[in-house]
């Protein structure tokens, strides 16, 4: 036994030195392993202990610890070694100026998109509304057939919908956030809904996935009055406080009577430019009064309440407060475009 553990320590140092000075450091290692290690030559041959008379322990468990005591430190002076020397190569090598400037940082900002919706949910949450979210994937149900899309309206047609299966969908408005919200709370309710939403549709001005924010507003005698009051409140802080909007009929099929809603061109004050076509406006949202049908499919007595929707495209929103005319640089992820907002 006193030979074995001899002959392990001087192998040990022996295999050590042949190594050499310029021994990468996982060589190093593996070598420590071999002798030092869980499965090593020390461990096995100390296996072989148990098989000692007692009084030969003591002495063999000395000696065991010696020859650990000289591997263990011959190891280290190795690695000890190499630590100093790759030090000294870095000094040699890296020249540090300490007189240069730092390095700025490249610190993030909230997304142009991702603004544009808080700052629209600041203006709602200002005027009283809360803020209601839901899922992306949608029943059939509460994304067409509670807001009175009939099963042959165009809008379910497979290229403007993406179907997840028979009746399941990603939604195409956050109006499902506000089907459920309606199921699961009593009026008065004023709510708005943000999120993403999903059409086949893709151009400069369509982007198949964007962001929309719908709300609602349910009481027993909300009128059309109310929605003009909310939606001009709300525009004017959006845009310029003087800032003048137009109603004109529309048709959806959740609403009646119905409305788009466009406001005064800021941007050549209503002389007609690129931007409004010559038109002087700028449509901006679509809106009405909660049709009957939409109140049954949730509950609510038509005869008893009554209350306004509108929704809104966040994109096209920050397209005109930032003048960007392609709706793919919000997804491109260029640092040029994002560092601008
Ligand atoms: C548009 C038009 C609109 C609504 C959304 C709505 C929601 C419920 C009930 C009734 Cl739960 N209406 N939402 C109403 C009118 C228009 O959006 O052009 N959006 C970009």
């Amino acid at each position: 036994m006193i030979e074995a553990l001899n002959a392990i320590r001087d192998e040990a140092l022996r295999r050590l030195a042949e190594l050499g000075a310029d021994a990468p450091e996982a060589e190093i290692r593996d070598l420590r392993a071999r002798y030092l290690g869980r499965e090593g030559s020390l461990s096995v041959a100390m296996r072989g202990m148990g098989k000692l008379p007692a009084s030969e322990r003591p002495e063999i468990g000395r000696l065991a610890n010696e020859v650990k005591g000289a591997i263990e430190e011959a190891f280290e002076t190795a690695q000890g070694a190499l630590a100093a020397r790759e030090r000294a190569q870095s000094l040699a090598s890296e020249r540090v100026d300490v007189t240069l400037p730092g390095r700025t940082p490249a610190i993030g900002r909230v997304h142009p998109l991702t603004q544009t919706a808080e700052r629209a949910t600041e203006i709602f949450v200002g005027l009283g509304f809360s803020v209601a979210e839901g899922p992306d994937v949608e029943t059939d149900y509460n994304n067409f057939e509670a807001l009175n899309i009939p099963r042959d309206h165009p809008a379910r047609e497979l290229q403007d919908t993406f179907y997840v299966a028979d009746d399941i969908v990603l939604r195409t408005h956050t109006s499902p956030v506000q089907i459920r919200t309606m199921k699961q709370r009593k009026p008065p309710l004023r709510v708005i809904a943000p999120g993403t939403v999903y059409r086949r549709d893709d151009d400069v001005t369509h982007s198949p996935m964007f962001l929309q924010i719908e709300g609602f507003m349910v009481d027993e005698k909300v009128t059309f009055g109310d929605l003009k009051g909310v939606l001009t409140a709300f525009l004017q802080e959006m845009f310029d406080k003087g800032t003048r909007l137009r109603f004109r009929p529309s048709y959806f099929p959740f609403v009646e009577p119905g409305a788009e809603v466009d406001i005064e061109c800021f941007l050549c004050r209503a002389k007609g430019c690129r931007v409004c076509k010559g038109t002087a406006w700028i449509e901006i949202l679509g809106a009405g009064m909660i049709h009957p049908e939409v109140f049954r499919a949730v509950g609510y007595d038509p005869a008893a309440c009554s209350g306004f929707a509108f929704g809104m495209g966040i994109e096209r929103i920050a397209m005109l407060r930032y003048g960007v005319n392609d709706i793919r640089h919000f997804y491109e992820n260029d640092q040029n475009f994002l560092e601008q907002f």
